[in-house]
């Protein structure tokens, strides 16, 4: 006979935090949100931890290079989808690993050969005033001068006029090297009172340029997530099918940790691939497994050798599984029951092996209670979809601004690997939708709203930190009637916007 489990499968939006005591200490400011992104041993440190407890899902409309650096600037990390080929996954990785903050590749590059009006359009077109010429023209050419508009009078000059023969000689620039630092970058420019400065290597080839406004905005991200070299963090999710060539090069790009991206993890495959891992690699190479949604795929990936372990099946807010295939938990339900698995298995081996939240965080509020009920960190995948630097298209429709937003399971990403259950049969149905949402502006000021209300949430309820916070939470269930007591009710709103 079938098991019948007799809890309801809940979500977040059915359970509430009970706020406790705050002493004068507990205000938003001297909250850490530092958490365990890997396993570690009892009385040790973490070998990597993130400085908030966010990261991007593993995702073509979410995680590519532009979306790991700005969510490593405000101290998260991104896991750069493997739906892509393995070259351009660890050229992805490549990039952000090579990527120095306010060191800019520069986008504005003109030949010596180039004409006055061959500069004029391609200031036109790229908004910049500061133009390198570089002797191919191209990004990475030897660097042969600089053009800014102080160069050239256009009423005065023939538009036929050559820039070399008007540009400021690489002899008369001031310049820096591959060694400089943003912090000797900044100075260079203060002292010479310039707008930028060309970085070179020793071959006089340009590598990238530092531009006065830059510095100002790289200076504010103090809690970025950076590796021993100084270098952005950065995750990459793989499969099971070609993970012994694809996890190579992601490691030769700089990859800091992978994670199995899987509809469904409770399997001998995921268990093959932990093994594979450290069997070439010992525990050097961290990886992350799941997706799992019960207290047995927890156990069964943690002894399999997963560095952490992911929650959910079937909340994403594109996902159809629970329509297609019926299978899948409430998020609620089995972040409870699997942060139950990660205790007793801590309690057990001194192994905590820490789980993330994946799918289905809809307010601020989710994440708090997530961390409450005993996530470590959530995947986030529609939360930062919304954002400038998601890879996906900005669209007009009816007057709003929506950002494109597609399901790994659905056709338009052909990820057949991730719900691939070995053989040859190939994925003949969608679990995932295609989708708008609502274009929600720049990653930091969200993010950093988000977090300002996690904060804020964490000291009303009187704790400090996320290790605080999961072992002494109160949390209660909500009757759907107090659900409605919990917005705006018996009143008529005057902005009829603020119901949606
Ligand atoms: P959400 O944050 O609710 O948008 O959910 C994102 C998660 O949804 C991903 O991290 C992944 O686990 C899951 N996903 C991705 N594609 C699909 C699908 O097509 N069904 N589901």
């Amino acid at each position: 006979m079938a098991v019948y489990l007799n809890e309801v499968s809940r979500t977040f939006g059915e359970y509430l935090l009970i706020p406790g005591y705050s002493s004068v200490e507990c205000i938003p400011t001297n909250v850490s949100l530092q958490t365990p992104l890997v396993k570690f041993k009892k009385g040790n440190k973490p070998p990597m931890s993130l400085k908030i407890p966010m990261t991007s899902a593993i995702m073509q409309s979410v995680s590519d290079d532009t979306m790991a650096i700005s969510l490593a600037k405000e101290g998260g990390l991104s896991f750069i989808y493997g739906s892509q080929s393995i070259e351009s996954q660890a050229q992805m990785v490549a990039r952000v690993k090579s990527y120095r903050a306010g060191f800019v590749v520069s986008d504005s590059n003109i030949s010596p050969e180039g004409t006055l009006d061959e500069l004029l359009m391609l200031k036109k077109k790229t908004n910049h005033s500061t133009v390198a010429v570089t002797i191919d023209g191209s990004s990475r050419g030897k660097l042969v001068g600089i053009v800014t508009s102080r160069d050239y009078r256009v009423s005065r000059m023939n538009l036929d006029t050559k820039v070399k023969d008007f540009m400021t000689p690489f002899e008369e620039l001031i310049h820096g090297n591959k060694d400089t630092t943003l912090k000797e970058a900044n100075n260079i420019i203060w002292e010479h009172k310039l707008n930028c400065l060309p970085i070179i290597d020793d071959e006089q080839r340009l590598i990238s340029m530092v531009f006065r406004k830059d510095y100002n905005t790289n200076k504010k991200n103090e809690n970025e997530l950076i590796d021993e070299s100084k270098r952005y963090m950065v995750g990459a999710g793989i499969n099971t099918r070609d993970y012994a060539e694809r996890i190579p090069a992601l490691l030769q790009a700089g990859v800091d940790v992978l994670c199995i991206d899987s509809s469904e993890g409770f399997t001998e495959w995921q268990k093959i691939v932990l093994e594979y891992v450290r069997k070439n690699y010992g525990d050097t190479v961290k990886i992350g497994a799941g997706n799992i949604v019960d207290k047995e795929g927890f156990r069964f990936l943690a002894e399999a050798g997963a560095d952490f372990v992911k929650v959910g099946i079937g909340g994403g807010a594109i996902c159809i599984t629970r329509e297609q295939k019926g299978i899948g938990r409430g998020q609620a339900t089995a972040l409870i029951e699997v942060a139950k698995a990660r205790d007793e298995y801590f309690n057990e081996t001194g192994i905590y092996v820490p789980i993330c939240s994946d799918g289905g965080t809809v307010h601020d509020y989710h994440i708090t209670l997530a961390l409450a009920m005993g996530a470590d960190f959530l995947m986030l995948g529609r939360y930062f979809a919304r954002f400038d630097e998601s890879p996906t298209k900005k669209v007009n429709i009816n007057g709003n601004y929506m950002k494109e937003y597609w399901g790994e399971g659905s056709t338009r990403a052909k990820n057949w690997q991730r719900y691939d259950l070995g053989g040859d049969e190939k994925l003949s149905f969608e679990e995932g939708v295609d989708s708008f949402v609502p274009y929600a502006g720049s990653l930091e000021d969200n993010v950093g709203l988000s977090l300002s209300i996690v904060r804020s949430t964490m000291c009303n309820c009187g704790y400090l930190t996320i290790s605080e916070l999961q072992k002494n939470a109160k949390i209660t269930l909500v009757s759907s009637t107090s659900i409605v007591e919990g917005s705006a009710h018996d009143v008529l709103l005057k902005d009829s916007r603020q119901i949606l």
